[in-house]
């Protein structure tokens, strides 16, 4: 069993998605802020919307749709999470085997040689400026930006686990960015069951073998207690 999730379940936490209408998509430029020549550009900037980013995660409790993917893993001992996602919910909720395919908010590397560095957690740009690696790099978020190629190792194992899949959740996810929009045609093509969650349509909706459209912290919970009906 795979739960493939993006934004969307993080929504009822109250973290922004991307492509929605009040998402952050709306308001900056992706290339901008989600990729290295725009981090080039101007890593104040790209630093102040990451930092802004972590303060709200910070701020927010996982949702009943996280905590929905805990209890299922209770029963189903080989039930994983690849997520799009880079707001550590996924653990915060108690998920296991949680494969995170654009990296981590909260984790910062150096832009040159990749190097994990840490930094103070109430860090202040203003009066710290951008922390440097030992190398001279300048430290970045930990996340994949586009035009950047996934971690291979995770992206991997998620495509060989969604290959055999018996059933396949895509939660909260426009489906747009490759190459985790992929995963579920992967799933279809080998022969899952697979099972869309979003208020609104996606690219993948029309192959899907069944579409709930109803926000993911409602009906994992509620797919959940009817599962526990059903084994009873
Ligand atoms: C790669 C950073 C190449 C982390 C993100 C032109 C230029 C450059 C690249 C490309 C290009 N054209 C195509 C590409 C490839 C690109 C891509 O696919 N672009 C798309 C947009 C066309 N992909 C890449 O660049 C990837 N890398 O291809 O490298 C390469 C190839 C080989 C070798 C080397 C290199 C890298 C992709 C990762 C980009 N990183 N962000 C961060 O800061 O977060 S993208 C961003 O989009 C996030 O990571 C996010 O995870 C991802 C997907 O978005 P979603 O999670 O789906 O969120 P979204 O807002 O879109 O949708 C939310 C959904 O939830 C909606 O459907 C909504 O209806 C639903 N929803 C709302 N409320 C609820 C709900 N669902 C359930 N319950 C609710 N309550
Ligand atoms: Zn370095």
């Amino acid at each position: 069993m795979v739960f493939f999730t993006g934004a969307g379940i993080s929504a009822e936490s109250g973290v922004p998605t991307f492509r929605d209408k009040d998402g952050y998509w709306s308001k900056y430029d992706p290339m901008i802020l989600a990729s290295v020549d725009g981090f080039r550009q101007d890593p104040e900037l790209v630093w102040e919307w990451y930092l802004y980013r972590r303060e709200k995660i910070i701020s927010v409790e996982p949702n009943p749709a996280h905590f929905g993917i805990t209890r299922f893993q209770s029963i189903f001992n080989e039930a994983i999470v690849a997520t799009q996602n880079v707001d550590d919910l996924h653990n915060r909720a108690g998920n296991r085997e949680v494969y995170e395919l654009h990296g981590n908010i909260f984790a910062t590397k150096c832009l040159e040689c990749g190097m994990a560095l840490d930094m103070p957690p109430n860090f202040d740009l203003k009066t710290h400026g951008i922390p440097q690696c030992e190398c001279g790099g300048m430290a970045r978020p930990g996340v994949v930006w586009f035009g950047e190629s996934l971690p291979r190792e995770t992206l991997t194992r998620v495509f060989e686990l969604t290959r055999r899949a018996d059933v396949f959740f895509s939660i909260g996810t426009s489906t747009e960015v490759y190459p985790a929009a992929q995963l579920p045609f992967e799933a279809k093509n080998h022969g899952a069951v697979v099972i869309e969650i979003n208020p609104n349509r996606t690219p993948f909706s029309v192959h899907a073998d069944l579409v709930l459209q109803q926000p993911s912290g409602e009906i994992l919970p509620q797919l959940f207690e009817e599962l526990q009906f059903a084994l009873a």
